[in-house]
């Protein structure tokens, strides 16, 4: 019974979760101090069985032993800079979106905050080729995403 209301209320905040379309994930955290964490985007599914916590991502499930697993919840995931589009993922896309949005082009999906690339407060053409330096290997970092709502703006 008492699983049933975990569940149910995890499935709650799941659906809320996806509704206000913000970045979350499920963390797993394990005795051993290992932590696994899922994009809600996958939509992760959890299931009990006897004594076994299992998180089914595309249809692969993975086992976590009740006994071994000290707790799950949700956080807001890290904002993965360089997603300009919001998709999730860095890649070439990201640059062309920043292009589009730098030209005044219609961007349909754009997180101003992962599209400053380069971390210097700005979104502009410097970022696209950031982003492809990034995507190319030429550099292996990113900037750590700031918050540019939250930047003073002079
Ligand atoms: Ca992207
Ligand atoms: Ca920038």
């Amino acid at each position: 019974m008492k699983r049933i209301i975990i569940f149910t209320l995890l499935s709650c905040v799941t659906l809320w979760a996806m509704a206000e379309n913000r970045k979350y994930q499920l963390v797993i955290l394990t005795k051993d101090g290992s932590k696994a964490t899922y994009d809600l985007r996958l939509k992760p599914k959890i299931t009990f069985d006897e004594s076994n916590l299992v998180v089914t991502v595309n249809k692969i499930p993975t086992v976590y032993p009740m006994n071994q697993t000290v707790r799950f919840f949700y956080e807001t995931a890290p904002g993965i800079n360089g997603d300009a589009n919001d998709d999730g993922s860095v890649d070439i896309a990201d640059a062309v979106c920043v292009v589009n949005h730098v030209v005044g082009k219609d961007t349909p999906a754009f997180n101003i905050n992962a599209a400053d690339a380069n971390g210097d407060g700005e979104v502009d053409i410097a970022d696209a080729v950031h982003i492809v330096n990034y995507v190319v290997g030429k550099i292996d970092q990113l900037a750590p995403q700031r918050d540019m709502e939250q930047t003073d703006p002079e």
